[in-house]
């Protein structure tokens, strides 16, 4: 019996990392932001050095400390930095043709309202962005403290080994002071690859096999 119980314990080590987060500080802890009296920092295209595993590769993105209440964590983003719209992304290992969930907490800068902004999340080879999709969100009553995070979820088909996540803000209100300045927020970046229904049926075999023994005692 001792020997069903350890092969169920490796069935289940065999199959987690199908389940792991491939993305690098996805909630955007980790970085070294000099935050301003308010509680963020702008950045601007090109920024791979603040925030740890991200770079800022077009227009200027907002680093949020204590200035807005974060979906997971004390950090996150505004895709609308100073002045512009802004992108950022991140490259990780991917195996072609397999398919990857993504998930993201979305919200608004609520200091304009009522107004919906958008995110494009976008994904590349490494020379072609192969697939997209514009995602919404109203804000209206938010405020900082309580900003009204959204999870929200994509999938994609992997392309090539390193596949490119992005993050490009699509805010269309134009401030007569601070132009293109209030965009969508997003924190807690996940993707993870979908398990394959033999990868869930070894979880499945791995905890049967792990609890028969535990009844069995
Ligand atoms: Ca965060």
């Amino acid at each position: 019996m001792r020997n069903w119980k350890i092969a169920g314990l490796i069935l289940c080590i065999l199959a987690a990392p199908g389940f792991a987060n491939l993305i690098t500080n996805g909630s955007f802890e980790l970085g070294n932001p000099s935050f301003n009296v308010y509680g963020f920092q702008s950045l601007s295209a090109p920024d791979n050095f603040t925030i740890t595993g991200w770079t800022v590769s077009a227009g200027s993105v907002d680093y949020i400390g204590p200035y807005w209440q974060a979906a997971h964590g004390q950090r996150s983003l505004d895709l609308a930095g100073l002045y512009s719209n802004g992108t950022i992304y991140q490259t990780f290992p991917t195996t072609p043709g397999t398919p990857y969930q993504v998930t993201f907490a979305l919200a608004g800068n609520p200091d304009v309202q009522p107004r919906t902004t958008s995110v494009q999340v976008w994904v590349s080879d490494g020379s072609t962005v192969f697939d997209s999709a514009v995602f919404n969100y109203t804000v209206n009553g938010q405020t900082r403290t309580s900003m009204g995070w959204v999870y929200v979820s994509w999938t994609f088909t992997a392309q090539s080994a390193l596949t490119t996540l992005g993050f490009t803000g699509q805010d269309t209100y134009n401030d007569p002071t601070w132009a293109y300045s209030f965009g969508p927020a997003l924190d807690d970046v996940r993707v993870t690859a979908i398990p394959e229904p033999a990868t869930l049926a070894l979880v499945g075999l791995g905890l049967i096999a792990a609890g028969f023994l535990r009844r069995r005692r």
